[in-house]
This record gives structure tokens, sequence and C-alpha cells, in this order.
């Protein structure tokens, strides 16, 4: 057992090779094992980068036994075979020595930082011991499952299930949720956006150029620089797109549903809008007209300082390029509590101008299913499925569920920070343990001392993860992962105008001793006696059972890497609707205007778009139709704090990595020269911010590219668990600020308060 006090850390954090003298002291760390030179599997590998959730299409090759060097896969042309920074630097976790690679026991107390190597034999034992006498002291719901979506979520939850637990997460509430389920609502589901093709666009604070997703940021480079799209930002800092955007524009934070509600009352009442798509396609046109006449470009400047004239030119000049036009709906959804109404608004704009379907505009994904019935022939062939019969039914209903506005939320997403409710207030009953993978809420879920709360009340935590993470350090065991570059997967789906597959396949030889989650769950399930409903033998047998054994297309999968069918089709744009026909002779009949609109449906009550809901009232009352409600993120006296993505970091992941740790270890606080004057604060200063959950220290940026009642920082950074030594108290810890706060309707987890500000 080897214990890591704090003097020790701090000597050696203090040492110029820091890093490495850490990790020889961490039991279970890479920098234990011998460092023998890297066995890659063949000469280059087609694969998935997973540095971020965006999981770009990759190839990679090992170099003179020692390194990786990683690649775009070119077959994924809309990826223009690139990474980016992060997605280069994978070898650098690969090989990172302070990496685990055993399975760790707690020693000390929870968050103590002392552990003991166990082997996974002796993991697996004292998982299932515990959990099962739970499940019978308790019931099986009194366990939580939790994951970021992918692959590794699928297997966990598959535990999950087996077990008997209704209660399993994904990241959704603090990420996707407000997006899609304003889409569920208005479209029925999920939709996506052709930037590439577009010739206008309206950005409410979706920063492509920062929160890199590879595909849509070169869309969005190639509208820009090929195609000569304006690009319009509202945002309240001059953000890397600010800064490449045609006109920028400082939004105050949470205000952006005002904006968006003005642009659709200028479309409506000046008659901009598509009035024939209106008609043929969408519901509740009439309820949504009557709403948004209050809602003029002169109301929405007094609450968003946008200017009403120039909120008026840009809905003239949007209209003037539709349908070929695209109001992003954004990604991170979690600036306000109006989140559900703020995106639906989005969506709105987008409605109004009738770009669904509609090169530049919104479409929905084409699956093999759907492209297949459109071309009358099995152009592409399906993904099984591989399920298990007579899984068993969950008797309790999930903690996330006591409301009826809740219930759009997709099962596998769900409320994340209801765990916390749940475990420290027995909301609506008492949770007891916590099995979470490849997350770390610590950094990314809100109220960090909450959350250390409910992690010391658990019975018992399980996190399986590559490093001691912020919240893998307040384990009871930690699961060493495999990283992507050492580990198969499931072939995923990547369908967008055309189906198409890619799959995640080994790099290099396994170092250490790490497992990847499909087999780690399935292990775990075994010991748990739940080995039936894991019938499969390895992830060769899981994949073969997902090509229904077609050897031919698992070969050409595992070679190419990523595998696309047909042409994109968007069903209303022409171009591409003749060119779909002329290759598919049994293609189904257009309509008279050369376009598939007829066949357009979607899966609302009414079939149609729905601008307003009749569903969305019974579950909200009050709600049906999109509306401006009053929120205050922030006391007077206090700045608004908001935060983002830098390019060269993810989330609350890879501030350890060796590589971009170099590149940026610490987020400076912008402040605008106002504000510092009037606080007396310059750059380089050592600054307090304080919230009214939390404070921390931090180091000032002023910059007036931010408005002047607005702080920004970079998230991710001043992780305080001592195992991350490379991140460890450098920055601000962002969710250490902010209070746990959830949105109607959709539940987003708030990532917007107000903080006080002073030189220390
Ligand atoms: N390099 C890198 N790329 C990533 C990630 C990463 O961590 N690093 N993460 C990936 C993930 S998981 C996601 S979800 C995407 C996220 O991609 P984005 O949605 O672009 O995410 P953020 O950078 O968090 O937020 C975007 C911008 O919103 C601004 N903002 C804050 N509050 C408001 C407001 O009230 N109104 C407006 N209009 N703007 C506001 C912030 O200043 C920030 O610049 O990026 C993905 N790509
Ligand atoms: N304050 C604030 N909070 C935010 C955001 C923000 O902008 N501000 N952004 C939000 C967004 S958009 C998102 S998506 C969430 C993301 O939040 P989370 O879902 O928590 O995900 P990440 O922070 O991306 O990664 C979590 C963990 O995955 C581990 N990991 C990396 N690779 C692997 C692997 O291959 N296997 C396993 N088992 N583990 C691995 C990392 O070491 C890390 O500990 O954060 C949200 N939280
Ligand atoms: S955006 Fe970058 S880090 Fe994320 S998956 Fe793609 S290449 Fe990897
Ligand atoms: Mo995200």
């Amino acid at each position: 057992m080897i214990e890591l006090d704090r003097r020790t850390f701090i000597k050696s954090a203090g040492a110029g090779g820091a890093s490495c003298a850490l990790a020889t002291l961490l039991p279970g760390s890479l920098a234990a094992l011998e460092q023998k030179p890297l066995q890659g599997v063949g000469k280059e590998v087609a694969s998935i980068c997973e540095m971020c959730s965006t999981r770009c299409p990759i190839s990679a090759r090992v170099v003179d036994d020692k390194n990786v060097f990683i690649s775009g896969n070119k077959a994924a042309k809309s990826f223009g075979g690139k990474v980016c920074a992060r997605g280069g630097a994978g070898h650098s976790l690969l090989y990172d020595p302070q990496r685990i690679v055993k399975p760790l026991r707690r020693v000390g107390e929870r968050g103590e930082g002392k552990w003991e190597e166990i082997s996974w034999q002796e993991a697996y034992k004292t998982i299932a011991q515990k959990l099962n006498q739970i499940k019978q002291d308790h019931g099986p719901e009194a366990v939580a499952f939790s994951s970021k979506s992918g692959s590794l979520s699928g297997h966990l939850f598959h535990l999950g299930k087996a077990f008997g637990s209704p209660n399993t997460f994904t990241h959704a509430t603090t990420c996707p949720g407000g997006y899609v389920i304003a889409a569920k609502a208005m479209f029925g589901t999920k939709v996506k956006r052709d930037l590439s093709n577009s010739k206008y666009i309206i950005n409410f604070g979706h920063n492509l150029y920062e929160g890199i997703n590879m595909s849509e940021t070169r869309g969005m480079m190639k509208a820009q620089m090929d195609k000569g799209a304006k690009l319009v930002v509202f945002e309240p800092r001059f953000s890397v797109v600010a800064d490449k955007a045609d006109e920028w524009f400082a939004i105050r934070p949470g205000t952006d549903v005002t904006v968006a509600l003005a642009l659709c009352h200028v479309l409506i009442y000046d008659n901009l809008y598509d009035k024939a798509f209106i008609e043929r396609h969408v519901e509740g046109f009439d309820a949504f007209a009557k709403e948004v006449k209050a809602y003029t470009p002169e109301w929405a400047e007094g609450i968003s300082d946008v200017p009403a004239k120039d909120i008026r030119r840009i809905a003239h000049e949007f209209a003037a390029k539709a349908p070929h036009a695209v109001v992003d709906f954004g990604h991170r959804a979690t600036f306000t509590p109006e989140e559900f109404e703020m995106r639906r608004a989005l969506f709105a704009a987008n409605i109004l101008i009738g770009n669904i379907e509609r090169k530049g505009g919104l479409y929905l994904g084409k699956k093999a299913k759907t492209y297949n019935k459109f071309a009358g022939d099995k152009v592409a062939p399906g993904l099984g499925k591989p399920g298990v019969e007579g899984m068993p039914k969950p008797q309790a209903k999930r903690i996330d569920q006591v409301d009826e506005q809740y219930a759009m939320m997709w099962s596998s997403g769900g409320i994340y920070q209801t765990i916390l409710d749940a475990t420290l207030e027995a909301k609506p009953y008492q949770l007891r343990a916590w099995v979470m993978s490849r997350t770390n809420p610590m950094q990314t879920m809100t109220d960090r001392a909450l959350v250390v709360e409910t992690l010391k009340k658990l019975d018992f935590v399980v996190s399986c993860d590559v490093y001691i993470s912020e919240t893998a350090a307040y384990a009871d065991i930690i699961l060493p992962e495999s990283t992507y570059l050492e580990r198969d997967e499931e072939i995923a789906d990547k369908s967008g105008k055309n189906p198409a597959y890619y799959v995640r396949q080994r790099v290099v030889e396994t170092i250490g001793d790490t497992k990847p989650s499909w087999q780690i769950f399935k292990e775990l399930g075994h010991e748990m006696g739940l080995e039936q409903y894991f019938p499969w033998e390895n992830m060769e047998s899981l994949q073969l059972l997902q090509l229904d054994r077609d050897m031919a297309r698992y070969d050409e999968i595992k070679q190419k890497g990523y595998v696309s069918y047909g042409k994109p089709l968007m069903l209303r744009e022409p171009s591409m609707v003749a060119a779909f026909v002329k290759q598919y002779p049994n293609a189904k009949p257009t309509d008279d205007d050369g376009t598939y609109a007829s066949a357009m449906s979607f899966k609302t009550p009414s079939g149609k778009i729905e601008l307003s809901s009749d569903k969305v009232e019974k579950m909200a009352a009050g709600r049906g139709v999109i509306k401006y409600r009053e929120v205050k993120l922030k006391q007077d006296n206090e700045l608004y704090f908001i935060q983002g993505k830098v390019a060269v970091h993810t989330n609350g992941a890879t501030h350890n990595v060796p590589m971009l740790a170099n590149l940026m270890s610490d987020n400076g606080v912008w402040i605008h020269p106002v504000t510092a004057g009037r606080l007396g604060i310059s750059s380089g200063d050592k600054i307090r911010l304080t919230s009214s959950v939390g404070s921390e220290e931090g180091t000032a940026l002023v910059t007036p590219g931010i408005r002047q009642d607005t702080v920004f920082a970079y998230m991710g950074f001043g992780s305080k668990n001592k195992e991350l030594a490379r991140a460890t108290g450098k920055g601000v810890h962002c969710g250490n600020l902010l209070p746990n706060a959830t949105a109607p309707v959709c539940g987003m987890n708030i990532h917007t308060t107000g903080i006080t500000l002073a030189k220390i």
C-alpha cells in the first residue's frame, strides 16, 4: 500500500520531471511496469478516436516500435482525413506513465488517496458481493449506473438492466439534452445540420472552432472559405468562432431565446416565411404566430443588448438565402433554465424558412432501413442489434421520473444530477451505490462539494477509467479500462445523408493489465450470477452477430474501418433526389415537383413538424407554445460566470495527458478592462471568484473580448485530487462554482451562475 500525502505530492510536483516522479509512486500506474517496445497489430489500422466523444474515424500505425501516428481515415470524406490536436495526441495518453493499468482498491478514507493493487478476480468478487447484497437488502434500483454514451455505456447499461436497475444515466443533461428534447418535441426525433452547404449561418454560442467536431467544424470552414457563406455569431465573448464571423454580437448570457423569438417575429410579421411549407408540413403555426407577436426586435434588444435594427436586418438577410440558410441549434445546451424554449425557438426559425431536408439547412439521418425504402433496393445492409431475451423488467420507477414534465427524456440518457438528490435526500428513494465508467462528474456536473458529499454518503462506488480522475479518487474500486488504441468495439452506425458504418479496432497490443469495457462488464456480470444475459463470447462474435455472419462484409469493414453506401439524400432537394432516382431504377416515384416532400413524415402525434405541441402542453402546462419567461441567472451585484471548451483539451478528461498538459495547463479568467479597472485587477493578478456554492482562486486575463458584466473560463481545469498530478490545482475549477440546478422539461444541469470577483 502506498500513501500519497500532500507533502510528497508537492515535493514531486515542484520538481522538473514532476509527472514521472509522482507516477513511480502511484500503485497500478504504467510507470510501475517495464516499458517494452510498442507492439502494433497491423501496418495501418483504421479505427475510431476517443480523445473526445465526437469519435472521428482515424487511421493509426505504430512507428519504430515506440510511437503511434494518428491521422484521419480518408475514407470518411466529411472529416477530410484529419484529426484535431487532441486526436493527434492519443499516443501520449497510451504511453502516459500515470495511466492506471491495474485494478485498485481504496484502503484509506474516500478521497484520501490510499490505494492497493488487486487482481481483476478480486475486484469482480468484491463488486459482485457488494452489489448483490445491496440488491437483496434494498432492491436493484438502489444502484445507479452512469457512463458517457457510446459502446461503453451500452455494456455498462446492459449489466445494469440485467441486474434489474432502471437507473442508467449518460451525460445527457450536462450536454445535448436541451436540443435533443426540443427536437423530439418538434420533429419527433433528432435532427442534423448541413453546415457545409449553408449560405447563411446564424450561430448562438456554438464554438465549433474550439468545441471541435471534425466533420461539422470542417463543414463550417468549407461554407465560409469555399462558398462565401455569411456567419453571424451571438456570443457573450469573442470566441474563435466570433473571431472568424462576419458579425459578432456580445449577447447577454442566457437571453438567446429573445433574439431567436424576435427573428421569428420578423420572419412572420414581415411575411418572409415559407407559407407553402408551413401549410403542408407544420402543425401549431397559428398559436406560435400569436405568441410571437409581442416578441419584437425592440423587446429583444431590451433584454439581450442586441440592437433591434440588426435583428431585423439579419432576419431579412437570412430569409433572402432561404432555404439554404440555417440557425445552428448549438451543442452544449446548458446556458439557461429556459433551454427547452431557447432550443425550440432556434428550431422554429429554421422551420419558418422551410430549410428542412434542403441543402444548407436541417435534415433527418438516413439509416439503411429508410434509405433502402426510398431506393426500392437493398443499397445498404442493416446492422443487427444483438439482444438478449428475457431481460428482467425493472420493478421500480427511475429516480428522475418523478414529474410528468420530464417524460420526453430518453431512458439511456436520464437526468444525471438526480443521482445527487436520490443519494442525499432519498428523493424519490434512497440510492446506495454508483457504478460509473468514462465519466468525471466531479468536474462535469455542478456543485463539486455536493458531488463529494454524495460519493461519501454512498455505501459503494465503482469507477472505470483510464486515470484516477477527480471522481475515481472517491471510488472504492477503480477498474482500469484499456485505452481506445488497445481495444476492439462493436460496429457503429455513422449514417448522415446516406448510410455509413465504422468500427473501433485495436491498434496496439494491450499495455498492462487493462481490459475493454465489453469484457469488464461481461466478466463482472458472470461473477454477479448474471451470465445468462451475456451469451456472446467476445467482441468478434458480437460483431459477427451485428453483421448476420456476413464474412465478406466483416472483412471489408475491418479493412476500411469506415464504409458508406449510396449518395447523399435530402428529401426536398430536387438535384439530390434527381441523382438518387437516376442511380436506383426501383426508387420510389417522386412528387410532381421532383422531390420526396410528400413522403416526409415525423414521429410526432400529428405526423407533422409541431411548432406548438399538445403533447408538451399535457406534460408541462403552459409550455405547449414556445414562450419567453424571465430568469435570474445572477444577483445584481454579481457578474455572469460562463464557460466553454478549449481546442487542446476535452471536458474533464485530458488535463493530465502529458502532451496536452504541456500545451495548456491553466485557464486564465477573462475579464473586461472596465470591470478589471473598477476592481483594481490587471492581467496576471491572482484573483478570487466567489459564487453561492464555492470559491476559486485564479489568474486574471484582462481582455476586451468579453462583456463587462461577464467573466469566462475554459472548463475542466483546477482538478483537486492529488493523483491527477499534471492538472492538480492549476486554474479555476468551474464545477466548484456552479450551484446544482435543473431546467424544466429537458432536465438540463445549468452552467451559468453569478459570481463576485476580488483581487487577492
Ligand atoms: N477541443 C474540444 N472540442 C470539443 C470538446 C472539448 O472538450 N474540447 N467537447 C465536445 C463536446 S462534448 C461538446 S458538447 C462540444 C461543445 O461545443 P460547444 O457547444 O461549442 O461548447 P462550449 O465551448 O462549451 O460552448 C460554446 C460557447 O458558448 C458560449 N456561451 C456561454 N454562455 C452563453 C450564452 O448564454 N449564450 C451564448 N450565445 N453563448 C454562450 C461560451 O462562451 C462558448 O464559447 O464540443 C465538442 N468538441
Ligand atoms: N462547468 C461545466 N461543466 C460541463 C461542461 C462545461 O462546459 N462547463 N461541459 C459539459 C459537456 S458538453 C459534457 S459532454 C460533459 C462531459 O463530461 P463527462 O461525461 O464526465 O466526460 P469527460 O469529461 O469527457 O470524460 C470523463 C472521464 O473519461 C475518462 N476516459 C477517457 N477515455 C476513457 C476510456 O477510454 N475509457 C474509460 N473508461 N474512461 C475514459 C477520463 O479520464 C475522464 O475521467 O461535461 C459537461 N460539464
Ligand atoms: S474531434 Fe478531435 S479529439 Fe474529438 S474525436 Fe475527433 S479527432 Fe478525436
Ligand atoms: Mo458535450
